[in-house]
């Protein structure tokens, strides 16, 4: 049974306040809380365990290894990876996708290749594209996105071709909440002869997912909004395309031998994951992973597609608001823009009332063009959220509407 107010005690976070007022944190899409046990677990490895991982012999170091190698097996599971050695810890999605822009990206694009990409996607999974792209004279198309917020599936038919090299799409949008048809993008690369990777930094944290029914050769996500620490994050590949691939960063652990003139290199996931890694942090998120799974994810999708069909259903009501992306099959965040009201002011307006809210861009600038605004303000549920949190909400952006309203 799946009990929220339970769920809440665990963010010792969720109990303070902003000034006066209860804090209501909605802010998730750009990093989530963390429960109390993916903080103990970063205390007791600095406390009990601490040391470098993969090099030494000693107690600390084995059992340092051993804890960080254990989270990588559990992340693999969560992904429905068939074993771990796909799965390289990183920064996050943005380390990720910028690996294989160079390791693979660099060695298999030439002149006449296409990327194919969409134009919702975050500025992680355009720019590294477009540098890739500028070093080695491929070239990128975008899948459109309908007025409903949704992929122009026909379009990205006619686009996925014979030219095609890589398809590279976000799993969820971070501004328009749609779920993409990733299953079918993969069939459509595959058919083409390309490869599939998947953005899923805003999936992995709200549905579950299994990288193998995906279909997708890669797949990116973030730590830190999944409970887990920042500086962390992880790609999955399929071993025998990571076998092929270039390192990305050269230096420790990432090397079989060096010699003065050359070097050759470990097996992977070490060939990926060069100098001293990110060790506290992943074995946070191997603990974070743990807590998804006692929830389970099924559980973590239904309470936050009932929240975000609630928060759509109650702003819609509001004079005026214009909500952004399709109506249904959406995750768990609603992207929104009063008439007369700049969406910076409205997420200013909102903290007084301690509401965290994100406006802007959302690092979608090319999205922001297709959709004809500069920004939105955007309002983004987890696991912890209540209905009680988007009422308050509704009833701050309808006080700042009608505030707003009175001077137009
Ligand atoms: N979106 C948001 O507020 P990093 O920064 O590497 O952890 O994640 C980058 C990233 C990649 N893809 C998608 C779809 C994302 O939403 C994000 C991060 C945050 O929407 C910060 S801009």
């Amino acid at each position: 049974m799946y009990n929220v107010q339970e769920i809440r005690h665990d963010f010792s976070i969720l109990k303070r306040r902003v000034g006066e007022k209860k804090l209501v944190y909605l802010d998730n899409a750009a990093t989530s809380q963390k429960p109390r046990r993916v903080i103990e677990a970063l205390t007791e490895h600095y406390e009990q365990h601490n040391a470098n991982i993969q090099r030494g012999v000693h107690r600390l170091a084995e059992e340092a290894t051993a804890a960080y190698e254990g989270s990588r097996e559990k992340i693999a599971r969560f992904l429905g990876a068939p074993d771990s050695c796909g799965l390289i810890f990183t920064r996050g999605t943005t380390e990720s996708i910028n690996l294989v822009a160079h390791a693979w990206g660099r060695k298999n694009l030439r002149e006449g290749d296409e990327v194919v990409l969409t134009e919702a996607e975050h500025h992680s999974n355009l720019v590294p594209w477009q540098l890739a792209a500028r070093d080695t004279g491929a070239k990128l198309r975008f899948v459109p996105i309908l007025d409903d917020g949704t992929l122009d599936m026909e379009e990205a038919e006619r686009l996925i071709g014979p030219r095609t090299k890589l398809v590279s799409v976000i799993h969820a949008s971070n501004v328009l909440a749609t779920i993409n048809p990733v299953e079918r993008l993969a069939e459509l690369a595959h058919d083409a002869g390309a490869l599939m990777l998947v953005d899923g930094a805003q999936s992995a944290p709200h549905l579950p997912v299994d990288v193998e029914a995906l279909g997708c050769d890669f797949f990116a996500g973030s730590g830190h909004k999944m409970l887990g620490p920042t500086g962390v994050g992880f790609l999955w590949g399929r071993p025998e395309i990571l076998d092929e691939m270039d390192p990305f960063l050269g230096g420790g652990e990432m090397i079989r031998e060096v010699h003065l003139d050359h070097s050759t290199w470990n097996d992977i996931p070490h060939k990926f994951e060069a100098g001293t890694m990110n060790i506290a942090q992943a074995i946070g998120l191997g603990a974070a992973v743990d807590y998804l799974d006692e929830l389970g994810m099924e559980n973590v999708r239904e309470h936050e597609r009932r929240l975000g069909e609630y928060a759509y259903r109650r702003l819609s009501e509001i004079e005026g608001i214009v909500l952004y992306g399709p109506e249904e099959d959406r995750t768990g965040l609603v992207s929104f823009s009063l008439p007369d009201v700049h969406p910076h002011d409205l997420s200013q307006i909102l903290d007084e009332e301690g509401i965290a809210i994100r406006s802007g861009h959302h690092c979608c600038q090319p999205l922001m063009r297709r959709l004809g605004v500069a920004a939105t303000a955007r309002a983004s549920f987890y696991l912890y959220n209540t209905e009680e949190e988007v009422d308050a909400l509704v009833g701050a952006v309808t006080r700042a509407r009608e505030f707003f309203g009175a001077f137009a």
